[in-house]
């Protein structure tokens, strides 16, 4: 497999063969783009897509076979899972705004790249996010309300990584990369089947660790998948401030693999991630997924992204809304009721209250704690530290409880 975009070579192979019985379509678009490429117009590269945005099925050689058995209910659980992340990420921001979080990192936009490749892992994989993979620790059972301590600011990150495989979120951006790196040299020398997968932004791609990791896993064949959501921005900057070849062409210069997916199309982004998961577990190596998205709020809720973009890019994203376009899915081919799409609104409310209710009763940190599991055994450095800290609290005329 070269990086040659998976989707041009599947597109080929797919424009002789038959629309399937549920409507599915033959991948569009390369005529169009050699039309464009005659004319001198840079073409945009093709992507892998499973699922249009008017909710129609597309015919792939290549990739169909890692969701030929999706159930129609494995269908509505893919919906619920990313209407209950948006659910979940709305009251989040909604909680930042009444002043009971210091701050949030929105998903908005991102649920399907973030559900199809968190439903893709395996329970024995383990996953490397950065600050706003949200909807990954829903589907590795990382209880919501614990994603908000950290937010809050009374404690480092709220879950225990071991308990689920789903490693604290990291603020440093690109550092990650090199951790799963490790943790998948590690997973080969102890002769295990499972895969790490490493999620970072379009911005992270820029910095040295994440090229270190790439060339790491390379040379190593290390079972990582690394899998940048480039969601259009960093902060402020615009992904052409990063890069002057799509992302996923890096991997070339690496040695491996590398493909560009509808990061709005959950099908696409389960059947992509299944498959670079397999090619970790068959020691196949690392694979580079771009999942082209877009961040369709701020960059945190301390951004006004309204000095830096216009409305009309927005707009434009909003057609392709991740969870309209399974909507429809499941609506033209009959897989739901009214009673499933009510069902799930009280189910988003309860999430809603329970999610609000935690983060109220979250109690303030023992000021010492920050002193606490800075070594395993204890340092006498710290425990200086401590003393000095607590004797400065005490100094206080109104000092309680330090
Ligand atoms: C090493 C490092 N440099 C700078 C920052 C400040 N910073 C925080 S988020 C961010 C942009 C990240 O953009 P991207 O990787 O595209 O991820 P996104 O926020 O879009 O999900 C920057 C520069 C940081 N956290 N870490
Ligand atoms: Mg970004």
């Amino acid at each position: 497999m070269t990086v040659e975009s998976t989707a041009a070579r599947t597109s080929r192979r797919s424009a002789g063969s038959k629309a399937g019985a549920t409507g599915t379509k033959r991948a569009a678009g390369t005529a169009a783009k050699k039309a464009a490429a005659k004319q001198g117009a840079a073409a945009e590269p093709e992507l892998v897509q499973l699922l249009t945005p008017e909710g129609e099925r597309v015919e792939n050689a290549e990739y169909d076979a890692y969701v030929a058995g999706i159930t129609p209910e494995e269908l509505r659980g893919l919906y619920r899972d990313m209407v209950l992340t948006r659910r979940f990420d709305a009251e989040a921001t909604a909680l930042q705004r009444q002043g009971e979080l210091g701050l949030w990192a929105s998903l908005l936009g991102q649920e399907a790249a973030q559900i199809g490749s968190g439903r893709a892992t395996r329970e024995d994989d383990y996953v490397f996010p950065t600050y706003r993979e949200h909807g990954v620790a829903w589907c590795r059972g990382v209880d919501p309300t614990n994603l908000l301590g950290m937010f809050r600011g009374v404690n480092h990150g709220g879950w225990d990584p071991n308990s689920n495989n789903f490693h604290l979120y990291t603020i440093v951006i690109g550092s990650q990369t090199l951790h799963a790196t490790g943790y998948a040299m590690g997973i080969t020398k102890d002769g295990a089947d499972s895969a790490v997968i490493a999620y970072f932004g379009d911005g992270a791609s820029s910095q040295g660790d994440v090229a270190e990791s790439f060339t790491f896993s390379a040379v190593y064949n290390a079972p990582v998948v690394f899998f940048c959501q480039n969601n259009q921005w960093a902060i402020s900057e615009p992904t052409e401030k990063q890069t002057r070849v799509p992302l996923y062409q890096r991997a070339q210069g690496f040695g491996f693999p590398g493909v560009r997916v509808d990061g709005n199309d959950v099908l696409a982004c389960l059947a992509v991630t299944k498959w670079a998961l397999e090619r970790a577990r068959n020691g196949e190596g690392p694979t580079l997924v771009e999942a082209f998205t877009y961040r369709m709020g701020a960059h945190t809720t301390s951004d006004d992204p309204s000095r830096y973009r216009g409305d009309e890019e927005r707009v434009a994203w909003e057609a392709k809304d991740p969870i309209l376009r399974l909507r429809r899915l499941l609506e033209n081919e009959h897989h739901t009721d009214e009673g499933f799409f009510a069902e799930l609104e009280v189910e988003s409310e309860a999430l809603g209250k329970r999610v609000r209710e935690a983060v109220r009763a979250m109690p303030d940190p023992d000021r010492l704690a920050i002193f606490e599991n800075v070594y395993a055994d204890g340092h006498a450095l710290v425990d200086e530290e401590r003393a000095q800290f607590a004797a400065y609290q005490a100094s206080f005329a109104d000092a309680e409880g330090v």
